[in-house]
């Protein structure tokens, strides 16, 4: 049996089956990984960017490169790989999809259970009185200004050396310790604790499957490997699971 049917035959035999995904599902819908061709950002390194200290020293730098990424992300749609993934939690199989991603695509594409574990970048937060706005589209001022106090307003995301949102974070565990089958889609499981979500589901015994057209640390841990794209893979997946749920 080839990975695909056997991944597809545990999602459709399983009782409590959760996602997690990383900037790889959305690659598909032209929003680059950290790591991929940025333009005028490959100049920098994403931990030099995306950190306080960054948005401290400098937070018109910071904010143009979040405001970019606002109009690349708002030009995008979601891409198959998206819509595989809402089409498996409507068939009862994905119970949700817990995120490193902040560009909401998921949300778009018709997932409804989503546990974003960086933020979101369609929202603000004001570093002097904590109000959080949400965004119809790209920042129009850089910095923008809080209009309760006038304080700084950034990204309502997590940046290197912040911790998770407790509720958010908290949930993950929790899918991650119920979860029977963890299907992990486009990570380069590198960063914590995201990372560590796989390795705490494999740890109470669920079913492993790794999708990435490239080798990750999890590789050796998964029970099923393809190596693909997610836009490609997941309609498969998502197709041999039907026709199993219809055996
Ligand atoms: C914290 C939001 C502590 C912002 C992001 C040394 C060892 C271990 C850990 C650390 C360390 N040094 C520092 C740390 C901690 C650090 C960390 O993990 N660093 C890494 C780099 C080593 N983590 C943190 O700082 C976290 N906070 O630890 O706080 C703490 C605790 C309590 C109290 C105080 C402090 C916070 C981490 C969150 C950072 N924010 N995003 C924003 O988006 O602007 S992370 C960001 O990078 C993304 O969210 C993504 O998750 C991550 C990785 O980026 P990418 O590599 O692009 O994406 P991904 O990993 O998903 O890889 C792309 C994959 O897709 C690849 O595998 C590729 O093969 C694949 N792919 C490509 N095309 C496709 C595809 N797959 C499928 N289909 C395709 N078509
Ligand atoms: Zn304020």
């Amino acid at each position: 049996m080839d990975a695909v049917t056997g991944a597809a035959k545990a999602l459709a035999e399983s009782s409590f089956a959760v996602a997690l995904t990383g900037a790889g599902v959305s690659a598909e819908s032209g929003v680059p990984t950290f790591r991929g061709p940025g333009g005028l950002w490959e100049r920098y390194r994403p931990e030099d960017l995306a950190t306080p200290e960054a948005f401290a020293k400098d937070p018109v730098l910071v904010w143009r490169w979040y405001r970019w990424r606002q109009e690349v992300i708002r030009a995008a749609s979601p891409n198959p790989a998206h819509i595989a993934l809402a089409r498996l939690e409507e068939l009862g199989v994905l119970k949700a999809v817990i995120t490193q991603n902040v560009d909401g695509l998921h949300q778009r594409a018709g997932s409804r259970r989503v546990v974003e574990l960086h933020g979101n970048i369609w929202r603000v937060r004001c570093v002097s009185c904590g109000l959080v706005e949400a965004l119809d589209g790209p920042v129009s001022e850089i910095p923008p200004r809080c209009k309760r106090c006038g304080g700084l307003m950034r990204p309502d995301v997590v940046w290197f050396g912040e911790p998770l949102p407790q509720k958010a974070w908290e949930e993950a565990l929790a899918y991650a310790g119920s979860a029977d089958v963890m299907l992990v889609v486009g990570t380069s499981a590198l960063v914590h604790p995201a990372a560590l979500l796989p390795r705490v589901a494999k740890s109470r015994g669920a079913v492993l499957i790794n999708i990435n057209p490239a080798e990750t640390p999890l590789d050796e841990m998964a029970d099923f490997n393809i190596r693909g794209r997610a836009g490609e893979v997941l309609p498969k997946l998502a197709q041999a699971v039907e026709a199993w749920l219809r055996t």
